[in-house]
């Protein structure tokens, strides 16, 4: 096991996922899972918008003040039950926030975990996702703001990443719906590799 796979595993994360939507937080019974991560100002409420439509609700996570929206989104002929998260920039908690993204992914136990990024900063993104991959998390990485970073001379290898991550990467842009057909249909994809799927 890797040094961070150590580390991570004295926080309780690593190892074999245990996928399936058998966490101890049932949200709503019989409906697998979407969990939407990453830094802060990424675009992830956007992608949750783009996935869930308008059947969204805002609740507080139980026992907290912090708000988190949860929406159902049909993906690749399949309904899902969609968590968007804080922002979070590792899957050791400092903030408040932070623990209650965390918590998403430990006790609710995502069928597939989309991780959202800013594809002209993935230097400083990439590191997380290797961090979700190595704690056994079922990841699909969205590479939002290509548009950005198009326009800033920054093209991005999606297939060849995905080569290299063993992940399914797909180039987005959520304020025009960009790639979004493609994001719903590897997320379901995704799910069902995992033998979880409906
Ligand atoms: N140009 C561009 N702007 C985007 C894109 N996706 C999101 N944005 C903008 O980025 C800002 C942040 O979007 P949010 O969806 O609120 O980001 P978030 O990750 O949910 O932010 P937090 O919840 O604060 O962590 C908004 O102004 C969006 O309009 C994109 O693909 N391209
Ligand atoms: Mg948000």
């Amino acid at each position: 096991m890797s040094l961070s796979g150590k580390i991570l595993s004295v926080f309780g994360l690593g190892g074999h996922h245990d996928c399936c939507g058998q966490g101890s937080q049932a949200t709503q019974p019989g409906l697998k899972k979407v969990a939407i991560v990453g830094s802060p100002n990424v675009g992830k409420s956007l992608v949750f918008n783009r996935l869930t439509g308008a059947r969204a609700t805002v609740s507080n996570y139980p026992g907290t003040t912090v708000s988190i929206m949860r929406g159902k989104a049909r993906l690749d002929g399949h309904d899902y039950e969609v968590t968007d998260t804080p922002g979070m920039y590792s899957l050791l908690p400092i903030t408040e926030e932070e623990g209650i993204a965390r918590a998403v992914l430990l006790t609710e136990k995502p069928d597939v975990v989309l991780h959202v990024v800013d594809a002209k900063n993935l230097e400083r993104m990439l590191p997380f996702t290797l961090q979700l991959i190595e704690a056994g998390l079922p990841v699909v990485l969205s590479l939002n703001m290509t548009d950005e970073a198009e326009a800033a001379g920054i093209m991005v290898d999606a297939a060849r990443l995905e080569e290299v991550l063993g992940i399914p990467v797909v180039a987005t842009v959520a304020t025009s719906g960009r790639g979004m057909d493609i994001l719903r249909r590897r997320l379901g994809e995704h799910a069902r590799n995992q033998g979880c799927a409906a």
